[in-house]
């Protein structure tokens, strides 16, 4: 179990707050995945596609022994299994799972791209991310990224709080 990597995740269809809850209870319940920290939920205005419904994202930060294609393989059936059809690019969707970090790889394959190539610019991955990860302090935020859309919509608890709350 020893990387350390960053998932951030949002959800833009139905009861978003349970869609990310059931995205994190399921990487937690994964044998090889440890969720570690989970960042404050917030309330964001959609990026990118901007004729969708705001989304809820946040970021938790996980230890693994997974690889990170393995993880990514992880993360896609999540987004599967939680009903996620792609069929705008950026559109709406029920779960999106993104690997923002692992350990301080740099990862460029057709696949998978580590840091994710487009964290730096959005704050919708960047606050959340911020609260969790020491090493995301050193990212500063770009003047052309916009600053409002982005609050908390319900602060930051434990994990196990979090993850076993499930209903
Ligand atoms: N995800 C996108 C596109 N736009 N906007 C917000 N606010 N939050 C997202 O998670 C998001 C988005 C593609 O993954
Ligand atoms: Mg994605
Ligand atoms: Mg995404």
């Amino acid at each position: 179990m020893n990387n350390t990597a960053y998932i951030g995740l949002g959800s833009n269809i139905g009861d978003r707050e349970r869609y990310l809850r059931q995205a994190v209870a399921m990487l937690a319940q994964h044998q090889h995945v440890t969720v570690t920290k989970v960042s404050s939920i917030y309330e964001t205005d959609p990026v990118g596609y901007e004729d969708q419904d705001q989304f809820l994202n946040m970021a938790v930060e996980v230890n693994t022994s997974l690889s990170p294609f393995e993880l990514l393989e992880l993360t896609q059936n999540i987004e599967a299994e939680l009903g996620r059809t792609r069929e705008v690019r950026w559109g709406p969707r029920t779960a999106d799972l993104d690997i923002l970090l692992y350990n301080r790889e740099n990862i460029e394959t057709e696949q998978l791209i580590v840091p994710h190539p487009r964290m730096y610019e959005r704050l919708f991955v960047l606050t959340p991310l911020k609260e969790i990860c020491p090493q995301a302090d050193n990212i500063t935020i770009s003047a052309e990224t916009k600053q409002e859309g982005v609050r908390v919509w319900k602060q930051k608890s434990g994990v196990d709080e979090f993850v076993h709350s499930e209903s």
